[in-house]
């Protein structure tokens, strides 16, 4: 097994901080398997041209070749079962719906509270491509979206509000042991924590204490796996 997987990078090539990337990272330290990491900017599309892909993470597994985070997760768990992450077919089927509940709901407030704060992390090129890119996407400068990062935080708080209720009811996303949802809403985090100083959650929410223990558990799971470690993943957030 030689895993290897292209992660996003800013101006410093220890900064990683694609969401979609840490997700992989995650699943990888939960199943303790070495990930060896290629830290590449936005521009650096050739780097990746071998795979036909234009995004990252791309994953290599020996001959194989890997694209789209959700895919790479399901391969991961295909191909090296023990530790599940999801642990059946239909719990990765249901696993679906919070990935597609974060990306709808949640990564849209978290981005705009710290697209400048990414911005500000890239290399020059690259902050020129995201800025051209995210403003035309949002249709406002960087400068006007984090701005209004109170009203997004507030927004975040209410997208939030049914994995709230649920640890409050469980420990974890997943049930009693942590799995796959959690790695998905936690993946969000680490993507603002890796560039941004901005607090996201108030200290007595369950879902910042859920995130301290999150934190912790796979801390110690990527001391296992030689490679990465993201007990230094950045700023606070
Ligand atoms: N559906 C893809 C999304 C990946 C994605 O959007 N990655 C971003 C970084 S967070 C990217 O590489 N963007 C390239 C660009 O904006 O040029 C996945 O899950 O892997």
């Amino acid at each position: 097994m030689a895993l290897l997987m292209y992660d996003l990078c800013g101006s410093n090539p220890a900064r990683r901080f694609s969401p979609y990337c840490w997700l992989v990272k995650l699943a990888a330290a939960h199943k303790q398997l070495p990930l060896d990491t290629t830290p590449l900017p936005f521009t650096d599309k050739a780097s990746i041209a071998f795979a036909d892909w234009k995004q990252l993470p791309v994953l290599t597994d020996g001959d194989t070749t890997v694209v789209d985070s959700w895919q790479i997760v399901q391969h991961l768990e295909s191909s090296y079962p023990e530790r599940p992450i999801a642990g059946s077919a239909d719990a990765m089927g249901q696993a679906l719906l919070i990935k597609l509940s974060v990306e709808m709901n949640v990564m849209g407030p978290v981005l705009r509270s710290v697209i400048l704060d990414i911005h500000n992390h890239l290399a020059p090129a690259d902050a020129a491509y995201f800025r051209e890119t995210r403003e035309a996407r949002f249709g406002a400068s960087l400068e006007d979206l984090q701005a209004g990062r109170e009203s997004h935080r507030a927004a975040l708080q209410s997208a939030l509000a049914p994995f709230r209720a649920t640890l409050k009811r469980q420990p974890w996303l997943s049930g009693e042991s942590l799995g796959l949802a959690d790695m998905l809403l936690f993946a969000t985090f680490m993507w603002a924590r890796s560039v941004s100083d901005f607090q996201l959650l108030n200290s007595d929410d369950p879902v910042y204490a859920w995130r301290d223990a999150m934190f912790e558990q796979l801390c110690t799971a990527t001391k296992a796996s030689p490679g990465y470690d993201f007990s230094d993943a950045g700023m606070s957030s």
